[in-house]
C-alpha cells in the first residue's frame, strides 16, 4: 500500500517517538466517517500517530486483504475498523492479520446499528474483534482501548492515557453539584470530547446535597 494513498496524522511532539501510524482507522464507507473522527480525535489527544482509510469489505475486497495482510509490516500495531449494516470489514480484516482489531458499529437506518453492532460482536470462536459501543461513544473508546493495549509497550503512550482519565476523574469531581452544570456549560463545552452540550434539564427537587 502506498503511502500516498493514506491520510496520516503524526503530531510533531510525537513524531519523533514513533516516526510510523501505530493505529490504522478503517471504515467501510466514507459515510463511516462522522462516526470515526471522534476515533481519530482522541487518537490526536493522546499523540497517537496514526492513518485514516475507507476499506470496503465489500466494494473494495482486494484492497482490504492488501490492508490487513501489509499493516503488521508497515508498523501498524492495532486497528480500528468501523463498519455498518452487514458489518462484515471487522471480522474480515481480523482474519487476515494477527494484529488486535477493535470493530466500532456504525448506526444503519434501517436498524439502528443493531445490525451492525450483533455482526461485528458475534464473531465465531477463533478469530476474535473487539468490539466497542455503536455510534461515536464507541468510537472514543475504540482509540482509548487502542492507546490502552500501545500502552503495555510505549510507555509515553500509558502515560497520555493516565494523565486523560486522571483529568476526567478531576472534571467529574469539580462539579460535584449537577445544579452547577448549566454555569460552567461553556466550560464543560469546550472540554467534552463529543463537543455535545450537556444537558440543561433538571429533575424536580432542588438538586443540591443537604
Ligand atoms: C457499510 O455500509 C459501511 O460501513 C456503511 O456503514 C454502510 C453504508 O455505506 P454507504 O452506502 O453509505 O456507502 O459498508
Amino acid at each position: 500500500m502506498s503511502a500516498k494513498n493514506l491520510k496520516l496524522h503524526v503530531s510533531r511532539n510525537h513524531a519523533k517517538a514513533h516516526p510510523y501510524p501505530l493505529v490504522g482507522v478503517i471504515m467501510g464507507s466514507q459515510s463511516d466517517w462522522e462516526t470515526l473522527e471522534p476515533a481519530a480525535e482522541m487518537l490526536n489527544q493522546m499523540g497517537i500517530p496514526h492513518e485514516t482509510r475507507v476499506v470496503s469489505a465489500h466494494r473494495t475486497p482486494d484492497l482490504l486483504f492488501e490492508y490487513a495482510s501489509g499493516a503488521e509490516r508497515r508498523g501498524i500495531e492495532v486497528i480500528i475498523a468501523g463498519a455498518g449494516g452487514a458489518a462484515h470489514l471487522p471480522g474480515m480484516t481480523a482474519s487476515k492479520t494477527l494484529l488486535p482489531v477493535l470493530g466500532v458499529p456504525v448506526e444503519s437506518k434501517a436498524l439502528k446499528g443493531l445490525d451492525s453492532l450483533l455482526s461485528i460482536a458475534q464473531m465465531p470462536g477463533g478469530i476474535p474483534v473487539g468490539t466497542l459501543a455503536i455510534g461515536k461513544s464507541g468510537a472514543v473508546n475504540s482509540a482509548l482501548l487502542a492507546a490502552a493495549i500501545l500502552g503495555i509497550k510505549h510507555p509515553d503512550i500509558r502515560e497520555a492515557l493516565r494523565k486523560f482519565r486522571q483529568a476526567q476523574t478531576n472534571r467529574v469531581l469539580g462539579v460535584p453539584d449537577p445544579s452547577e452544570i448549566s454555569q460552567s456549560k461553556s466550560k464543560f463545552r469546550a472540554r467534552s470530547p463529543f463537543g455535545k452540550r450537556p444537558s440543561s434539564k433538571r429533575k424536580t427537587g432542588t438538586g443540591k446535597s443537604s
